[in-house]
């Protein structure tokens, strides 16, 4: 199928001589026997985690008298929600009522030359796949199979992708999102920040964020927490060059010029060492290299920031006060998104000796040490012996991910010369990598170089157009999944069970794990025929059951260690090369990087061009929602957001629509229309991620709004860890558009 795969956006054979489900294969559906019982029939509420991001609130599902879903609310006890969903989980109902959804799995077939799908069982498409897979690791090795995964699903497919022998499993959220927060972090304290976040922001006196739009990125306990704050008087400083909801709640705003926030962030720890505002106990106790630290940031003072940053002297000193007499309860926030301009991780290696200065590491409205319950691992057999990864095609680089690359993956399936094994097969579950890696161009190259492309969603997105088979997985209102053990402030476990039974001839991602590999002879791995029996057995050796988990859904663990806070003079050895937090990062040295963050400038705009940033709105979730019923109700499409010193310029109004063209002449597909505020600088302009989908059978979506990641093909890769920095782009206007009515 390599290089000849089209992308089909419309038309889908029927079924024809395939009935869905033939006779062999319906003893496999009864994985839901409990869904039939009398007991499950009388369930009014069910238990779940959320799946619309990646929060992972836990909630009911309340169902009506006929059986049919009703609404999804927050659990009390949920330490993610506090009881309460946002907008995007609320509509997460929408997800299961899409009549747009996939039904049934589909192969790609070729009919008078021209590329479609047909309709096909489970036991054909899982069969096709197994022999395919087969053929491709005889020939290349299992190594040469690759995991794209986002989302719950990703435990059961990375299994069977270790037990035949590959461990390149890899999710956007690493290299795409959160990896050079982590690796910055790592550097610095020995730990990451991890999800959710350990910002200790209910009871923080200062909340810095830098990026970070609160508010907008709806993650819930977040939002929550720094409302709380806010009532309980803490100051807010929000760094963006645009007037973000979390600004407009802020005490200082600081419209940064984009890209220059390392500038900034040298100057603070200038100010705030010069005027003495660090921690001193702290900083003697538990740090290492203060005195190279101040001898780096000597010169860097608000003046020298001013030059590079366009914020005022006097705003810069401002703020280090501020956050300087808050210390230890301030919080200078590590964003989550934060893959921006390719020095991302020594960005946030600045964001971090910031906090260690103002002693925020482990104090009370600073960070906290979460506690996670790690669940009893069952017995399988041994996996294979891995002779090649990914890291392979990058010898020498990126030494410091400690996760694998999404983009690196996608990179390496594109063969050359001096590499002799490129990745000849992906597996998607729950990513749509054509919007979700930047460079689409490079994202298809990858694509057209590959034998085999098998994607599981829900829904019919960019990514399942270029499959050659598509798997339906149900939704999260429709399955178990794994138990939920993210760290909190105290240990957590969240159930996740079915509140009705999938729709059309959809099934569960443990389902298509398992069949997937009973069909490859990796049976042994799935020894549970139906997660639920995994989950009893989990939790009963925990002195829980399933059954007390589908009563009360969220179960609070005690603590193992009382130390959510360090305690006064406490002795701690850090995860670092010295035990000590590390002002000048050991680690960073000795692989040849900075070992203090170097503000270096980034290319301009030219001429008649604009930065191109972007965010999220309150009521999407990227494109995972932009189809939801419920939630297109709310924001059908995105708007491009233009200073009216531009505008005027270009003689561009309000709800216009125009085009996006980038430096590289990449353009909008779909046109955008004119937002004219501002609340955004002059030199950039701004849209939320999510919208301008090309598939239409994405029938509310289809071409409403445009696409970020149209525009984004200049990546500038951190060197550090490989993150893809994606706001190095710079766009012009088209105004002349033709809009279909
Ligand atoms: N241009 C641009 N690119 C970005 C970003 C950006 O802002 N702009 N943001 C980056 C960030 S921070 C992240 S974390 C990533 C996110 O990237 P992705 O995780 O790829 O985000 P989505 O676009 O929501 O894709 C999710 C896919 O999962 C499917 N899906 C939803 N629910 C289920 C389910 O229950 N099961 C299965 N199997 N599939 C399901 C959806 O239909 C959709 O196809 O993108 C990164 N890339
Ligand atoms: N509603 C909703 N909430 C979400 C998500 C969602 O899809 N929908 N996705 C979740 C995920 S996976 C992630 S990773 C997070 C991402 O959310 P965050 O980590 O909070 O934010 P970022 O995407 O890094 O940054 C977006 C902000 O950065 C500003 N910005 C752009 N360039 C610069 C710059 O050079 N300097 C500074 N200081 N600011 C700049 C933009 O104006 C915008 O306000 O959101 C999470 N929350
Ligand atoms: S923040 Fe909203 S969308 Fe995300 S998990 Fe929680 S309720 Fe769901
Ligand atoms: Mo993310």
């Amino acid at each position: 199928m390599a290089s000849r795969r089209e992308f089909i956006r419309v038309s889908t054979l029927g079924a024809g001589g395939i009935s869905l489900g033939i006779p062999a294969f319906t003893s496999l559906a009864k994985t839901f026997s409990q869904e039939d019982s009398p007991v499950f029939k009388s369930m009014r509420r069910t238990p779940t985690y959320c799946e619309v991001c990646f929060w992972k609130c836990a909630g009911w599902i309340y169902k009506k008298d006929n059986g049919d879903v009703w609404k999804i609310i927050g659990n009390d006890d949920d330490l993610h929600s506090n009881g309460r969903f946002c907008p995007r989980g609320t509509g997460g109902v929408g997800m299961y009522n899409d009549e747009d959804r996939l039904k049934t799995p589909m192969i790609r077939t070729e009919v008078d030359g021209k590329q479609t799908f047909r309709e096909a069982s489970w036991d054909e498409a899982l069969g096709f796949i197994a022999t395919k897979l087969e053929a491709i690791a005889k020939e290349h090795g299992p190594e040469c199979i690759a995991l794209f995964s986002h989302g719950s699903g990703g435990k059961y497919f990375g299994n069977l992708l270790k037990a035949y022998g590959s461990n390149n499993i890899t999710a956007p959220s690493y290299a795409q999102c959160r990896g050079p927060r982590e690796v910055g972090f790592i550097a610095t304290f020995g730990e990451g920040v991890e999800s959710p976040e350990r910002t200790d922001i209910r009871d923080t006196r200062c909340l810095v964020l830098i990026g970070s739009h609160i508010g907008e990125n709806m993650h819930n306990g977040q939002v929550q927490e720094m409302s709380d704050a806010i009532d309980k008087g803490a100051t807010i400083i929000t760094v963006d060059p645009r007037y973000s909801t979390a600004a407009s709640k802020s005490k200082f705003w600081l419209p940064i010029k984009p890209a220059t926030d390392l500038a900034l962030l040298l100057a603070w720890i200038h100010v705030i060492i010069e005027e003495g505002y660090y921690d001193k106990e702290y900083v003697e106790k538990y740090t290492f290299g203060f005195e190279y630290l101040k001898d780096h940031v000597k010169n860097m003072t608000p003046e020298w920031a001013y030059g590079i940053t366009t914020l005022e002297p006097q705003l810069i000193r401002e703020t280090a006060r501020a956050m300087g007499s808050a210390s230890p309860a301030v919080i200078v926030h590590p964003g989550r998104h934060v893959t921006w301009y390719g020095d991302d991780t020594q960005r946030l290696r600045a964001v971090a000796i910031l906090n260690a200065l103002l002693g925020s590491w482990g104090r009370r409205g600073g960070f906290y040490r979460p506690e996670k319950v790690s669940m009893p691992a069952y017995p399988h057999p041994e996996y294979p012996k891995i002779s090649r990864t990914w890291r392979d095609a990058f010898p020498g680089k990126y030494e410091l991910a400690d996760l694998a690359l999404a983009s690196g993956i996608c990179d390496a399936t594109i063969p050359v010369a001096e590499r002799d094994c490129s990745f000849k097969a992906w597996i998607v579950n729950g990513t749509n990598l054509i919007e979700t890696l930047p460079n689409q161009d490079n994202t298809l190259q990858a694509i057209n170089n590959l034998d085999l492309l098998v994607a599981i969603d829900t829904m019919p997105m960019e990514i399942t157009g270029w499959a050659d088979v598509i798997l339906p997985e149900c939704t999260y209102l429709e399955r178990y999944d794994l138990i939920r053990t993210s760290p909190h402030r105290e240990p957590q476990i969240a159930l996740r069970m079915p509140a009705v039974s999938p729709k059309y001839d959809s099934k569960p991602g443990y389902w298509i794990a398992r069949e997937l590999a009973k069909k490859m002879g990796l049976a042994d791995h799935f020894p549970h025929e139906n997660l639920e029996d995994l989950l009893d057995w989990q939790l009963k050796k925990m002195g829980s059951s399933l059954e007390e988990m589908q009563r009360i859904g969220v179960k609070t663990m005690a603590r193992e260690y009382d130390d959510l806070y360090f305690a006064p003079g406490e002795e701690i050895e850090f995860y670092t090369n010295t035990g000590k937090i590390e002002l000048y990062s050991t680690e960073l040295e000795a692989k040849g990087f900075d070992p203090m963050p170097v503000y270096t400038p980034h290319e301009e705009p030219p001429d008649g061009y604009y930065r191109l940033i972007y965010g999220r709105a309150p009521m999407h979730t990227f494109s995972r929602t932009s189809n939801n019923p419920n939630l297109t109700d709310l924001m059908e499409e995105n708007a491009v957001w233009i200073n009216p010193k531009v505008a005027r310029e270009w003689g561009l109004e309000n709800d216009q629509y125009i085009h996006l063209i980038n430096q590289d002449g990449k353009k909008t597909q779909f046109p955008i229309k004119v937002r004219v505020t501002e609340r955004i600088r002059w030199d950039s302009v701004y849209m939320v991620h999510g919208f301008g989908h090309d598939q239409k059978k994405l029938k509310r979506c289809y071409g409403k709004g445009a696409s970020d990641t149209n525009l984004i093909s200049k990546v500038h890769i951190d060197p550090i860890m490989g993150g893809t920095g994606m706001r190095g782009n710079f766009v012009s206007f088209i105004t002349e558009v033709e809009v279909e009515s």
